[in-house]
């Protein structure tokens, strides 16, 4: 069977491969030359988003489509960057760019609390749409640490760890908010597919 990856952004697609990998099912995505429009991000949850971006991909590919709408959350600044996580310093901000608004917003604030959240959807192309959540949680520390991963990571510590997620080379993909949400969503394929 194949899947499409409903996303842009390829360091996710990576992420979703090596997570996402069951016997049979072949995974497609913008790397294998299938060009997708862009759908507008401009739900108020992750869930709208997450389901959004599924549905309007399946029905354009005419597959059965995965995507994956994710963010961070610090409590300090009561839950932001959250659905604006990709475009915190502006429409196209690099990470870099996002990373430094960010901390730049939290100096002098004790409380660095935060946490990655993903909601992943599959979408039929018929209209169904089954969504699941991951979380994890960490803190905000100002100088950035590691050099896997993508966005927030440099700077996303977990105590439990002692390691950013930017730090972790394979423990990412077992513990990630994208791989919680992964895997409940591989708990119910059975039953979605059948
Ligand atoms: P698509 O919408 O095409 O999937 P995107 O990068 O725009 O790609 P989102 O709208 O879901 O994706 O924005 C997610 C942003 O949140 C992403 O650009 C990162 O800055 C951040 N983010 C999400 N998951 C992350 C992770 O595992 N590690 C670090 N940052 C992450």
């Amino acid at each position: 069977m194949k899947i499409f990856l409903a996303t842009g952004n390829k360091n996710k697609i990576e992420e979703i491969k090596k997570i996402f990998s069951m016997e049979n099912t072949e995974i497609l995505s913008i790397k294998d030359g299938i060009d997708i429009p862009e759908v507008v991000e401009d739900g108020n949850t992750f869930e709208e988003n997450s389901k959004k971006k599924a549905l309007e991909i399946a029905k354009f590919t005419n597959m059965i489509t995965i995507a994956d709408d994710s963010g961070i959350c610090v409590e300090a600044l009561n839950g932001a960057p959250g659905v604006y996580s990709a475009r915190y310093a502006g429409e196209h901000a690099t990470d870099e760019e996002n990373n430094k608004k960010l901390i730049a917003n939290l100096q002098g604030i004790e409380n660095r609390k935060a946490k990655f959240v993903c909601v992943i959807t599959l979408a039929k192309p018929t209209g169904e749409t089954y969504s699941f959540t991951g979380e994890v949680h960490g803190e905000i520390i100002d100088e950035p640490r590691g050099e896997y991963g993508f966005g927030y990571d440099p700077y996303f510590y977990i105590e439990e760890y002692g390691q950013t997620t930017a730090e972790m080379k394979d423990l990412k993909n077992q513990i990630s908010h994208r791989a919680r949400a992964l895997a409940e969503l591989k708990k119910n394929i059975d039953e979605i597919l059948k």
